[in-house]
This record gives structure tokens, C-alpha cells and sequence, in this order.
């Protein structure tokens, strides 16, 4: 099977045709979850942000990187699908915007990279489940194609696959392409995603999995696989791929505690 993303051309037409452009990011990585060619197209455009995923991560670093993002000129909302942060002020700025444009039909163009929510935001602003969600790249109820959903009144959104692969996190964008259990080397990603999880929130490794995280990755990733029970039939080794793909799977869930802080905004 392969995986159907949204070409530049397609989000360069639907943008363009589009009065509000709401970039879905998510709020643990957000820079990293940037496609640029998203960026530059839909420059000009009312523009906004959203950081989702905000139960993720400490109030704070959701409003750091809102101020971040404001000082530079830019108009971001961390927001959480799954909980209902901040999804009423969302609707409202959108509101006020469609009051602002003299059409029938306002246009929302949601887009985004790969499993930031786009599709979870979709039901949220309707009020109701219509637009699939899935909880790991192409796997039952991933976006497909392009489906404008009435929100309310004359706003209406477009639902898009992810826009790739202009992501700009190289980590990011390997999790993003892929079901887990298709990536290659699953074992070499989840030392990556183990490493950056120790470096930025000390702690989080060992709450999740119980072991002692100063450990070197590759050693992580055995001790996981031997409490799980994934052994080799006959010579009982741990069975670290197996281990990899769950990591992945743990770090897209959101149940590995994860998130880059922004540097400092001074504006
Ligand atoms: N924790 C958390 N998970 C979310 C949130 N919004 C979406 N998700 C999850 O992220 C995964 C991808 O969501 P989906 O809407 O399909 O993303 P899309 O690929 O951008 O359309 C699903 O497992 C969602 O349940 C949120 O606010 N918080
Ligand atoms: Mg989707």
C-alpha cells in the first residue's frame, strides 16, 4: 500500500482558492513539524497556527511557543483536539475572520504534515466526527484525499492528506511517512527518539518504560523488548526491533513525554 500525501501543486491550487489557511504543527515539536514550502505559499494569507496537542505538554511551553511564534510577526494558538484547549478561541478567530471576507463561502484550507491533527481539528469545529483520524501514518482512517466539510454557517474547511515531504525535521519526517512497523531499521529511530527524549525532558524515558534511561539506547531498547517478552525463539535474545517500532509508536501516541522548548523570544 502506499501512502497518498498531498502534492505542492494540489496545496499551492487549494491555497490559493483559500480565505484563512490554519497550519497545523504540533505544539511538542513545532519547527520540526514546519513544512517550508507551506510556509512561503501561504504567506499573505490570514494566517494562523496552530500548535496542537497542548495536553502533551506543560502550559507553559504551549504559551512559550505561542510568543515565540507572535514574535515573529506570526499569529499562533496552542490549542489540543483530543482535551478541547483553547478550541472555542480558535473557532472564534476564525469566526471573525469569515465576517471579514464579503463572500458566501469562506474557504479554511487546513494543512500540515503528517499526524498533527488535522483531521481531529475538522470534528472538533463541527461539533461532531466526520473527517477520519488515524494514530499512525497510513494506517485505517488516514486522510486520502481532499474533502471540504461545512464548519458552520458559510465556513467551510478543507481536509488534506499531509503535505510531504517538506518536513523539516529529519526524524520527524521518517515517523511521519511510514506505518511503524514499515520503517527501516526501526531500532536506529527509536535510539534517536529515546536520545532527544533524555536530552530535552530528563525523566521521561524511565516513566515510561521503568528503566533506568542512563542506560545507552540500544540497552534501553533490549531491556523494553525483554520485559515484553520479545525473544528470539531459540537463542532468547531481545528482539530490539520489535522494541523500535513500539518506541515509535509511544512517541507519535504521545505516551513518551517529549517536547523542544523554544529559544528564548525577545520582541
Ligand atoms: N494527545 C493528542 N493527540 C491528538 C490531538 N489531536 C489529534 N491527536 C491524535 O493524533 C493522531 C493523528 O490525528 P489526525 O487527526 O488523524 O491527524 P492528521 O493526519 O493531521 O489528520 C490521532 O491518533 C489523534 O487522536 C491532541 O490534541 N492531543
Ligand atoms: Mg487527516
Amino acid at each position: 500500500m502506499s501512502i497518498r500525501f498531498a502534492s505542492k501543486k494540489e496545496i499551492l491550487e487549494k491555497i490559493q482558492l483559500s480565505d484563512i489557511v490554519l497550519v497545523v504543527l504540533d505544539v511538542r515539536n513545532p519547527i520540526g513539524t514546519m513544512s517550508s514550502y507551506l510556509l512561503r505559499v501561504s504567506r499573505g494569507k490570514r494566517r494562523l497556527f496552530a500548535l496542537n496537542k497542548a495536553d502533551l505538554v506543560p502550559r507553559e511551553i504551549g504559551l512559550m511557543w505561542e510568543r515565540w511564534f507572535e514574535c515573529k510577526g506570526h499569529q499562533a494558538l496552542s490549542i489540543s483536539a483530543n482535551n478541547r484547549l483553547s478550541t472555542l478561541k480558535l473557532r472564534k478567530i476564525l469566526r471573525g475572520w469569515a465576517r471579514e471576507v464579503n463572500k458566501d463561502k469562506v474557504i479554511v484550507m487546513i494543512a500540515g504534515v503528517p499526524k498533527t491533527g488535522k483531521s481531529s481539528i475538522i470534528n472538533v469545529l463541527r461539533g461532531k466526527h466526520s473527517a477520519s483520524v488515524s494514530a499512525y501514518p497510513g494506517t485505517t482512517g488516514y486522510t486520502k484525499g481532499f474533502t471540504l466539510f461545512n464548519i458552520e454557517g458559510k465556513i467551510y474547511a478543507w481536509d488534506t492528506p499531509g503535505v510531504f515531504p517538506d518536513v523539516r525535521d529529519p526524524l520527524e519526517r521518517i515517523i511521519r511517512l511510514k506505518p511503524p512497523e514499515k520503517i527501516r531499521d526501526p531500532e536506529r529511530i527509536a535510539a534517536k527518539i529515546l536520545s532527544r527524549a533524555k536530552k530535552f525532558v530528563p525523566g521521561s524515558i524511565t516513566a515510561t518504560y521503568g528503566v533506568d534511561e542512563f542506560l545507552d539506547e540500544y540497552t534501553i531498547l533490549e531491556e523494553i523488548a525483554r520485559r515484553r517478552g520479545w525473544l528470539e525463539k531459540t537463542t532468547k535474545e531481545p528482539i530490539i526491533e520489535q522494541a523500535g517500532i513500539q518506541v515509535i509508536r509511544d512517541y507519535l501516541d504521545g505516551k513518551i513525554k517529549f517536547y523542544v522548548k523554544p529559544a528564548r523570544a525577545e520582541c
